[in-house]
């Protein structure tokens, strides 16, 4: 409530978050949580808690008047539609040259992700995350991650056989006759419950199109793993609909933290005032990155150094779609959830997800997620009030130039091309998005070697934030693991004294 005082305080519930809260309440530490998204544990009038992808509803997007598809278009036509404007589970945050997509609500990401876990290969580490001890990441941070977050790996067998992957069967025939390595890719969706979804022994869910907009079933989203084992200590509160707006230091020592409650509209009914001992940013590296440029421009925090805000990066995503010829079905029942990829970084400095593109109806499309080695970064920054991001649209040129290594070759010896309806008429690369934001308070820079921000005793830095850019594979699994190894140190050490 308003006046209280937390010894804890973390902002934003995704990955960063939850771990903080799991290990400082495992600690003995009270722990409140604030969350600007819903709590998402309430069905609407149809039944579920989430809408399904094919029939986009209030409950979609975050605070727009019409959906923001990441595929836009479809056989020429526009796909969006008009919705009421709420506080949805997808965010698509529109900068100026480019639309970052993130979760809103208890969970962060893991409510609309594709669960898909990797960890880097070990040679790509160093790249990763420079001033890391690499050792330490691979025999206990991420093992402890992959435990955390329950990953686990399709039954190959039934890959082999079941309808629903047929159209990652022809991704792994079309990269394998390129010579291309095709991977299998850990997730933490069950996988045993999606054989009795195939089965027709449970509700579908991956199986029945859900995914960006939150899985009624079967994925082990961050409210069924840390957050379920936080909560259970009895000592982490969790207030959504909550959105932190400052941070400063207060007269009486720790921090001064307004907070302003929000409706499902998007208005502010209440602004709050609590103090905390010690503040855990963990609202994304956007949500992050925007609080922590805008407290160091405002006076609020005038101590944090000028790396804030800088070392931004898109994971260098790009999407592409291949038409395949009339022997080369994709089905017309896809899982949503990725299953394998095509690894072509050390050679093309690209990682392709094998996509879905879960229509209901036969599309003979091929689609992929690009994660590329695109060297480009953008830098936040305080003007006219409000924080923007000087990333511009052609700075994507690198990653589409290192996804064509791969897919320009397998078009050519298939003989096919690039599908050129799903961007828009007659445009080939989904070059206008990222699913994957990184960076803006990178670690050992805008902090120390282990988040704690430089400047101002008791603030820490624990989200994707902290990563200069780029994780070379999908990011959850490295940002729970350098959590899990921050948190570690910061308890030992600022907690125990
Ligand atoms: P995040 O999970 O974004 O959590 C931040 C939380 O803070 C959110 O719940 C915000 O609502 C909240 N917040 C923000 N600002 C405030 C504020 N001022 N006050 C209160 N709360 C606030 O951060 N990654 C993978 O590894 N594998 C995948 O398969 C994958 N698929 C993806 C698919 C989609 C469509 C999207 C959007 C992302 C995907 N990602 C995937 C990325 C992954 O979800 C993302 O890297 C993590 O969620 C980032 O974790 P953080 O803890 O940094």
């Amino acid at each position: 409530g308003n006046g209280a005082h937390v010894p804890a305080l973390v902002i934003g519930t995704g990955y960063g978050g939850s771990v903080a809260a799991l290990r400082l309440a495992q600690a003995g530490v009270d722990v409140h949580m604030i969350e600007m998204g819903m709590a998402w544990d309430t069905p609407g009038s149809d039944g579920k808690i989430f809408c399904a992808t094919t029939a986009p509803d209030y409950r979609s997007y975050w605070l727009r008047t019409k959906t923001k598809q990441p595929l836009s278009n479809f056989l020429g036509f526009p796909i969006d539609r008009e919705i009421p404007k709420y506080t949805g589970i997808l965010d698509a945050e529109d900068f100026s040259g480019i639309t970052v997509y993130q979760g809103r609500g208890v969970g962060g990401g893991s409510l609309v992700n594709g669960g898909m876990a990797v960890t880097p290969r070990r040679e790509n580490f160093g790249a990763v995350l420079p001033s890391v001890n690499a050792d330490e990441m691979y025999n206990v941070y991420y093992p402890r991650a992959n435990t955390g977050l329950g990953v686990g790996t399709i039954d190959p067998a039934w890959f082999d056989t079941t309808d629903c992957y047929q159209f990652a069967r022809v991704g792994r025939k079309h990269a394998q006759r390129s010579g291309f390595p095709f991977v299998f890719v850990p997730d933490v969706y069950d996988w045993d419950y999606m054989k009795r979804e195939a089965a027709g022994t449970a509700t579908r869910s991956a199986l029945a199109g859900e995914i960006l907009y939150g899985n009624n079933h079967g994925k082990k989203t961050l409210q069924h793993t840390y957050l379920a084992r936080a909560k259970a200590t009895g000592r982490v509160n969790i207030s959504p609909l909550h959105r932190v707006t400052s941070v400063s230091a207060a007269s009486g020592g720790g921090y001064t933290v307004v907070i302003e409650q929000l409706t499902t509209s998007g208005g502010v009914t209440a602004t709050k005032t609590v103090t905390a001992d010690r503040v855990f940013f963990a609202a994304g590296s956007v949500g992050t990155s925007k609080l922590l440029v805008k407290l160091k421009a405002t006076g609020a925090l005038p101590n944090l150094n000028s790396e804030v805000g800088k070392g931004w990066g898109d994971n260098g995503n790009v999407m592409c779609g291949r038409a395949n010829h009339m022997w080369d079905p994709t089905g017309a029942l896809q899982s949503t959830i990725p299953c394998s990829g095509i690894d072509n970084w050390a050679a093309g400095g690209v990682f392709a997800e094998v996509a879905p593109l879960p229509t209901g109806i036969e599309t003979y499309a091929s689609f992929y997620l690009s994660i590329t080695k695109n060297p480009n970064r953008g830098q936040f920054s305080w003007s006219g009030g409000k924080v923007d991001l000087n990333w511009q649209t052609a700075w994507k040129q690198p990653a589409i130039d290192m996804a064509k290594t791969i897919f320009d070759k397998i078009n050519s010896k298939e003989g096919t091309i690039y599908r050129t309806d799903l961007f828009g008429t007659y445009k080939i690369w989904g070059d206008h998005l990222t699913y994957h934001p990184l960076g803006g308070a990178v670690l050992n820079k805008a902090t120390d070697n282990h988040g704690r921000l430089h400047g101002h005793p008791g603030l820490y830095v624990i989200d994707g934030a902290l990563i200069p850019g780029n994780t070379s594979v999908n990011p959850f699994v490295t940002i729970t693991a350098l959590a899990e190894r921050n948190i570690e140190k910061i308890i030992a050490a600022d907690l125990r004294p």
